[in-house]
């Protein structure tokens, strides 16, 4: 019976292990599109870490320190660890960052950003874009929700049509938002992207709760990949790692062990 038991235990580890395996979904157009702005570019810009554009598709992009006595900013995060989140209390959302045809953070298509708890029904967050009157580096009241919930993000472009999600239940299954972990950091520095705006002070942002950190989300909502349409921050929150479906061959095992158990008895 006890050797059974570690059989069992193993194949859950082995599982548990997997899901915290590195993964990058890749920029692909890491300069933007056009005249565009890329990735590295608006991130280096905002947090005042320099990330060349080409060197944002791996995870600790963005790393470093800033301003004295400022702790070390994380930088990318795994793609396995910013399509589930928890312990929700969403802080702020942050609009009025992204780019559409033309070289502006005003873009030229609407967003909803949303989340959903457990996914269940979406809650609108905020709007942005031509038709609402969202202001860069504008911060949106708190959505507080159950600690227990899982939350997702998704960013829906209302002339594409496409809804960008951090849910795997993407078309096609494909990742739409790539993440940053900035906690720690003191000034989001809006202005600095050079087209005004209102320089966000993080440290006036509610107190962190244990294990909770402060991010950026850039989405994919077109089709190009360069994963500037919109960015949001993220605050009070925490990233857990997806737990992936078992597969059937730990499931084959899993029920081997129970077989065993039970001649056992
Ligand atoms: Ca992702
Ligand atoms: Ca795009
Ligand atoms: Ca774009």
């Amino acid at each position: 019976m006890t050797k059974t038991i570690i059989i069992a235990a193993a194949a859950v580890a082995a599982l548990a292990g997997a899901a915290h395996a590195n993964s990058i979904t890749n920029v692909a157009l890491t300069g933007g599109a056009g005249s565009e702005m890329g990735v590295g570019q608006i991130y280096s810009a905002l947090t005042g870490i320099s990330l060349a554009n080409n060197a944002v598709n791996q995870v600790g992009a963005g790393s470093g320190s800033v301003g004295i006595g400022a702790g070390t900013i994380a930088g990318r995060v795994s793609d396995d660890r910013d399509m589930v989140w928890r312990d929700g209390s969403i802080d702020v959302g942050f609009a009025a960052l992204y780019w559409g045809n033309s070289n502006t953070p005003d873009g030229n298509a609407n967003h909803t950003i949303s989340v959903t708890q457990d996914n269940g029904a979406a809650t609108t967050l905020f709007q942005a874009g031509p038709g609402h009157s969202a202001q860069r580096g504008e911060i949106f009241s708190s959505s507080v929700f159950p600690t227990t919930a899982d939350i997702r993000f998704s960013a829906h472009n209302h002339t594409s049509g496409v809804t960008a999600s951090t849910d795997p239940l993407n078309n096609n299954g494909r990742d739409r938002v790539i993440t940053f972990d900035i906690t720690g950091l003191e000034t989001l520095n809006v202005s600095a992207l050079g087209f005004g705006g209102q320089n966000i002070d993080l440290t006036s942002l509610p107190a962190l709760g244990a294990g909770k950190g402060t991010f950026l989300m850039f989405f994919e909502t077109g089709s190009d990949d360069d994963f500037q349409d919109i960015v949001i921050l993220a605050h009070n929150i925490k990233n857990v790692p997806i737990v992936p479906a078992p597969s059937a061959a730990a499931l084959g095992l899993l029920g081997l062990g129970g077989i065993v158990a039970r001649r056992r008895r």
